[in-house]
C-alpha cells in the first residue's frame, strides 16, 4: 500500500478536473482509494493505492465521513462492511467482476448443503452476501495461511478462483473442493505468449499473480528449467509491488492486470516493467474516469451499502481472516 507518488503533469482539461476533485474531496472530506488495477490518472488522485483489502482497512482508520472507492463494486462493498455509518461512493455502479459473478450467495448456500460440515474460504473476490455465507474470507496474500489453519480433518469448500485454489492445493498439499470461476482477464494470460515473453527477455524475473490460468504450468516449466532465467515468484498485487522493488534484477514480466505496471515504474524508476500480456486489461477496472470521479463527489452518488445483518455476517468473516493473519 502506497501513499500515491509525485503527479505527472496533466493536460489542460484534466488539470481542471484534477483541481475540482481536489475541491470536492476537502468540501466531503472524502478519502479517495484506487486499486492497483486503475488508469493511471485515476491512481495519481488517489489518496492511498493499493489492494482491496487494505485499501479498506486503510480507509476504515481514516477520519473520511465519504470513501470514494476507484475499483469494482465487491470492493467497495468491502469498505461499506468494514466502514458501516460512512458513505461508500464508486464512481461506475456497471464496474463490476467477471470473477465474483462467478458465485452467487444462492448457489454456494446450495453447494453446502451438499457438504455439510464443511469450512467455507471464500476469496476476497466475492460479493458481500457471499462473503456472509462463508467461514473465512482471504485474499491472494493470505489465502495459504488461512488454509494451512484449517485443522486437517475438515473439509474445505474454496471459492470462486480455480486457478488460486489449484495454486493452494499445491502449496499446501490440502485436497480442496474447488470452484469452478475464473478471472477472464488472468485466464487469458496464457503460457506460450509469458514464454515468449521471457525468451526475449531472458534475464527477467517473472511475477505471476495466482489468478492466472498459467501459474501451475510455469511454475512448472521454470522448474524443470524448461523456461530458463531467474525464478519465477507467484504473488498477489501487493507481494509482486514489493517484490519488485525488493528484487536485485532489473526487468520484470508480470502477469497480472497492466494497471498494476504504472505503479511498479513510480517505486521503482530504474527498473523495467513487461507486461506478460498487453490484453490483460480489465475493462471494468478502466470504466473508473477522473470525471467519473468528480461527477460522484459532486452528486454524492452512485452509493454502495450492504444491509447490516449481512454485513455482520461478512465482517466476521473477515475478523476471523485477520485473527490467523493479523
Ligand atoms: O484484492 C485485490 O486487490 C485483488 C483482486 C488482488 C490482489 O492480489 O491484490
Amino acid at each position: 500500500m502506497a501513499v500515491a507518488a509525485a503527479r505527472v503533469p496533466a493536460p489542460t482539461g484534466a488539470a481542471e478536473l484534477i483541481d475540482r476533485i481536489e475541491s470536492l474531496r476537502r468540501l466531503r472530506n472524502a478519502v479517495i482509494l484506487a486499486h492497483n488495477y486503475q488508469l493511471p490518472e485515476v491512481q495519481d488522485v488517489a489518496d492511498l493505492v493499493g489492494d482491496s483489502l487494505n485499501l479498506s482497512r486503510q480507509a476504515a482508520r481514516t477520519s473520511a465521513d465519504v470513501i470514494v472507492f476507484c475499483g469494482v463494486h465487491f470492493m467497495a462493498e468491502t469498505a461499506a462492511i468494514l466502514s458501516p455509518g460512512r458513505t461508500v461512493l464508486l464512481p461506475d455502479l456497471e464496474a463490476g467482476c467477471s470473477l465474483a459473478e462467478t458465485i452467487t450467495a444462492a448457489q454456494l448456500r446450495r453447494w453446502k448443503a451438499e457438504h455439510p460440515g464443511a469450512v467455507v474460504v471464500s476469496y476476497v473476490n466475492t460479493s458481500a452476501e457471499v462473503k456472509a455465507e462463508s467461514d473465512y474470507c482471504c485474499t491472494s496474500s493470505n489465502a495459504e495461511a488461512v488454509i494451512r489453519a484449517i485443522p486437517a480433518d475438515r473439509e474445505i469448500l474454496f471459492c470462486p478462483d480455480m486457478f488460486l485454489g489449484a495454486h493452494l492445493e499445491r502449496v499446501t498439499g490440502r485436497r480442496m473442493h474447488v470452484w469452478m470461476g475464473e478471472c477472464h482477464v488472468h485466464a487469458g494470460i496464457d503460457a506460450e505468449h509469458l514464454e515468449a515473453t521471457r525468451r526475449r527477455h531472458p534475464d527477467a524475473e517473472l511475477l505471476v499473480h495466482p489468478e492466472c490460468g498459467c501459474t501451475s504450468s510455469t511454475l512448472y516449466r521454470v522448474g524443470r528449467g524448461d523456461i530458463p532465467g531467474p525464478s519465477c515468484v507467484v504473488a498477489s498485487t501487493e507481494g509482486m509491488v514489493r517484490r519488485a522493488a525488493e528484487s536485485p534484477a532489473r526487468t520484470f514480466i508480470v502477469a497480472t492486470e497492466v494497471g498494476i505496471l504504472h505503479r511498479m515504474r513510480q517505486q521503482s524508476p530504474g527498473k523495467r516493467f513487461l507486461p506478460a500480456s498487453e490484453d490483460a486489461v480489465s475493462p471494468y477496472m478502466k470504466r473508473i474516469t477522473l470525471e467519473k470521479v468528480a461527477r460522484a463527489l459532486e452528486r454524492m452518488s452512485p452509493r454502495v451499502t450492504v444491509p447490516e445483518e449481512v454485513a455482520a455476517r461478512a465482517r466476521r468473516a473477515l475478523d476471523r481472516m485477520v485473527a490467523i493473519t493479523g
